[in-house]
């Protein structure tokens, strides 16, 4: 399971105080709480400020590679931005993101296909957000054959559904679930991924919600989230639900986990 943490974006009030205020400390503080909880990548979101945005993301991949070595995810829709960012990378960056919106195609596609860079494939278009998994796979379908056709391999696109919140539509964890189990027939090679505390929206005792719909979509073939890797008690839950899909050989990484006290005490 591959864990993006989420949590350095700007749309958070602490984060866009610190963007704003170019607070280092803070920053590199919450990089390195969530590499030292187990995530891979660190996605990094400026927030919605676009005149701004360009520069604040400069500043915050900079800011976070000083902190720490894991590669970052970078999270805007504008190519201009995603452009200057890459131009500072240390190592090479996932997009995110992506999507059947024509713009995205025409202007942000190019940039994945020079970089030969992992990206974030968004089951939307320029109508929105699709109700239907019929629809999405539709959307999915028309940005797979532009990836294809631009020479980027399907084993470097992270197929997100667009989790949404169970308080809004009951039906929103079985869209999600149902969208990954046939993505993941049609195409073996690609990844799935996330927001999965987008769940859980709008609820009391959000954690849980995040934590049941986690399960669940591991078993659906989800193979990375964005996530919170320090969120109380996802590491062990993340752990044991690999161990019972008989994905952990011998409960080799459960137990060794488990022995070096990253369960906390019971
Ligand atoms: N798919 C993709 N990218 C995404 C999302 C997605 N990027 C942004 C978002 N969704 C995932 N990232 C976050 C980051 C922070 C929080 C949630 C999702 C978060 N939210 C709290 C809340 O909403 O209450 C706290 C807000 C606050 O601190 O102000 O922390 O789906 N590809």
């Amino acid at each position: 399971m591959m864990i993006i943490g989420e949590k350095i974006n700007g749309t958070r009030k602490q984060v866009g105080a610190a963007i704003r205020d170019r607070d280092t400390a803070f920053i590199e503080c919450l990089a390195l709480e969530q590499v030292e909880a187990g995530a891979h990548y660190l996605d990094v979101n400026a927030g919605t400020s676009s005149e701004r945005e360009a520069d604040d993301l400069v500043w915050l991949v900079q800011t976070v590679q000083q902190a720490v070595t894991v590669p970052l995810c970078l999270d805007s829709p504008r190519a201009g931005t995603l452009q200057a960012a890459i131009r500072v990378v240390e190592r090479q960056a996932m997009i995110n993101s992506i999507s059947g919106e024509p713009d995205r195609l025409e202007q942000v596609l190019p940039l994945v296909a020079e970089q030969q860079c992992p990206v974030i494939v968004l089951a939307l278009d320029d109508q929105g957000i699709p109700k239907t998994v019929e629809d999405r796979l539709k959307i999915i379908e028309h940005v797979v054959k532009a990836t294809r056709a631009s020479g980027v391999a399907d084993d470097k696109l992270y197929i997100d559904p667009l989790i949404m919140a169970i308080s809004t539509a009951d039906d929103a964890g079985l869209i999600a679930f149902d969208t990954m189990r046939r993505v993941r027939e049609l195409y073996p090679e690609a990844h799935l991924t996330g927001g999965l505390s987008n769940i859980s929206f709008g609820a009391p005792a959000r954690k849980y919600i995040n934590q049941a719909f986690l399960v669940l979509a591991i078993e659906a073939g989800m193979d990375s989230a964005i996530m919170d890797p320090s969120s109380p008690g996802i590491a062990p839950l993340l752990l044991a639900a690999q161990a019972v899909l008989g994905r952990d050989r011998f409960c080799n990484r459960y137990n060794r986990a488990y022995r070096a006290g990253k369960f906390g005490s019971p």
